[in-house]
């Protein structure tokens, strides 16, 4: 028994580990609210969390530039469509379901019948059209420098052109004895800055232009992959690349409990009065967090158990560890290269699948986001006592559904999508303040069920392409696709997999020379 249990804690102590450090990080948060800290103690108290975050987001660039470039480099044409097309497909059905799970919940529960007067609200409405926040997507797909790509993206703004005017009125001239108005006289009252048009500028924001960089290794990944012989080089050399990234992220996950520690702590700690919130969001919350574990805990699972049969809990079991940074980061392009690393490592799902599926998951498939964009708009019209129509709930899920698509592509999307959500049914942007109370929390939530929702699109496509794969390797194809046969059999696999650091020891000594 003994033995076994240590063999248990062997193979998952990092788990273990991880699991310790998000409970530590509660029980730690609670204890230290004791003390008072101020502000700016509690943001050194939180600084080996922010280290852990700095070197999560390092990962990321390097890790979807190799990933994606091999990822598709390796596939052939046909395979590669057809996993896109999956993944599209599972996107975009999963995204939907949850924000009418979300919408039906928000509806019933009906959480902002209390009406206003419990919340006060106090920002100041912003608006942003919808049409350039488009634009600016499909702008961000075109980088124009690659480099830059890397750390801004483009942001158009309207900005009003406006004109001095002197703004004349027609004043009745009435005549007194007969009581009737006999004529007009022209006023001019004083000039006025009136809107003539709008001028649009456009200008870098800081933020990866995640779009740009996947169209740009997409495509240079389908170009290597096809052209021969000469292409073998650049597809071994991203190849090695990326897994010597997984080698560094394999080092960075060791770190993962003790920043989770304090990552969790930290929040907590910077948390306003509990109570006071619950009273005026609790039931806000309890909707968003309902939807979310139907989606996350029945939903998905379920659509996992409909397409692979096989126990959907055994195979999160093996993404607990991504879950758990989700929870600590409440970023899912910073847990992005853990979770490529549990599906690899634990779940031992097809690399190219996971090179090519998850950096898109992350950046497109954000089930959580969804529903809760969707829940946030329809609770600030219950608290205005605005009674939408079908047709506006309608427009309500398509808009949350492309606006969480679409988050990567717009700088500072987490406000500008649910603006754009809410303008598009005409709600009043201002009340966003009131829900940015407990968004803190919320958004942990709805990035474990993003990253839940990537991993689970993850295990469906490789599922249901897996005979394409096997394909890909020998026999078949040799008809269809010329350049298949002149790759050389290897780097879809393992060629890299005995390597330094699961070798045997002392690979790491130098050798006399
Ligand atoms: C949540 F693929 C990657 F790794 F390259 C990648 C890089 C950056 C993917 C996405 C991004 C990115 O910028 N995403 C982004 C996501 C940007 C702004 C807002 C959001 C929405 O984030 C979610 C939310 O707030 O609901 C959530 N926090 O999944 O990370």
């Amino acid at each position: 028994m003994g033995f076994t249990f240590k063999q248990f804690v062997k193979k998952n102590a990092l788990l273990l580990a991880t699991v310790s450090g998000v409970v530590l990080g509660i029980v730690l948060g609670i204890a230290m609210r004791e003390a008072n800290l101020s502000q700016l103690d509690i943001a050194y108290f939180s600084f080996p969390g922010d280290i852990l975050l700095r070197m999560l987001k390092m990962m990321i660039l390097p890790l979807i530039v190799c990933s994606l470039i091999t990822g598709v480099a390796t596939l052939d044409q046909k395979a590669s469509g057809k996993l896109g097309a999956l993944a599209v497909t599972y996107y975009m059905t999963t995204t939907l379901i949850a924000v009418i799970i979300g919408i039906v919940l928000v509806v019933t529960i009906n959480p902002g019948r209390a009406g206003k007067e419990t919340i006060d609200s106090t920002g100041s409405s912003i608006s942003v059209e919808a049409v350039d926040a488009l634009t600016d997507l499909i702008r961000n797909l075109f980088p124009e420098n690659l480099v830059q790509a890397c750390f801004q993206q483009y942001q158009t703004m309207r900005e009003p052109i406006t004109e001095e005017r002197n703004i004349t009125s027609l004043l009745p001239i009435v005549n007194e004895t007969i009581g009737t108005t006999v004529g007009y006289q022209v006023t001019t009252v004083v000039a006025q800055n009136v809107t003539i048009d709008y001028s649009l500028v456009g200008s870098y924001k800081l933020g990866i232009n995640v779009l740009g960089m996947i169209s740009f290794c997409i495509t240079f990944g389908i170009i290597i992959g096809r052209m021969g012989d000469e292409g073998v080089i650049l597809v071994k050399f991203f190849s090695a690349f990326n897994e010597a990234v997984m080698k560094i992220v394999g080092i960075v996950i060791w770190y993962a409990p003790i920043g989770i520690i304090f990552l969790i702590a930290g929040e907590i700690m910077k948390m306003e009065d509990p109570a006071k919130v619950l009273e005026q969001l609790g039931l806000y919350m309890a909707t968003v967090i309902a939807g979310l574990a139907i989606h996350g805990i029945i939903v998905l699972p379920l659509i996992y158990f409909i397409v692979v049969r096989k126990n959907p809990f055994v195979y999160l079991s093996g993404v607990l560890q991504a879950l758990l940074t989700a929870v600590a980061t409440s970023s899912s392009s910073a847990t992005l290269p853990v979770t490529v690393n549990c599906l690899e490592q634990n779940n031992k799902l097809d690399k190219r699948v996971t090179r090519f599926v998850l950096p898109i998951g992350a950046t497109i498939n954000m089930d959580g986001t969804a529903l809760y964009e969707a829940v946030a708009a329809i609770f600030i019209a219950q608290a205005n006592g605005i009674v939408l129509n079908f047709g506006q709930i309608v427009t309500v899920s398509v808009t949350a559904t492309f606006a969480s698509i679409g988050a990567a592509g717009v700088p500072q999307a987490g406000l500008v999508t649910l603006i754009i959500v809410l303008t598009a049914v005409g709600l009043p942007t201002e009340d966003i303040t009131l829900i940015l109370a407990i968004d803190w929390l919320l958004d942990r939530l709805r990035t474990t069920v993003n990253v839940l929702g990537d991993s689970i699109g993850a295990g469906v496509v490789a599922h249901l392409s897996r005979k394409d794969l096997h394909l890909d390797s020998d026999t078949d194809d040799a008809t269809t696709d010329v350049t298949m046969d002149k790759r050389p059999p290897s780097y879809t696999s393992d060629v890299f997999e005995n390597d330094a650091m699961n070798g045997p020891k002392g690979q790491f000594s130098f050798t006399k020379m």
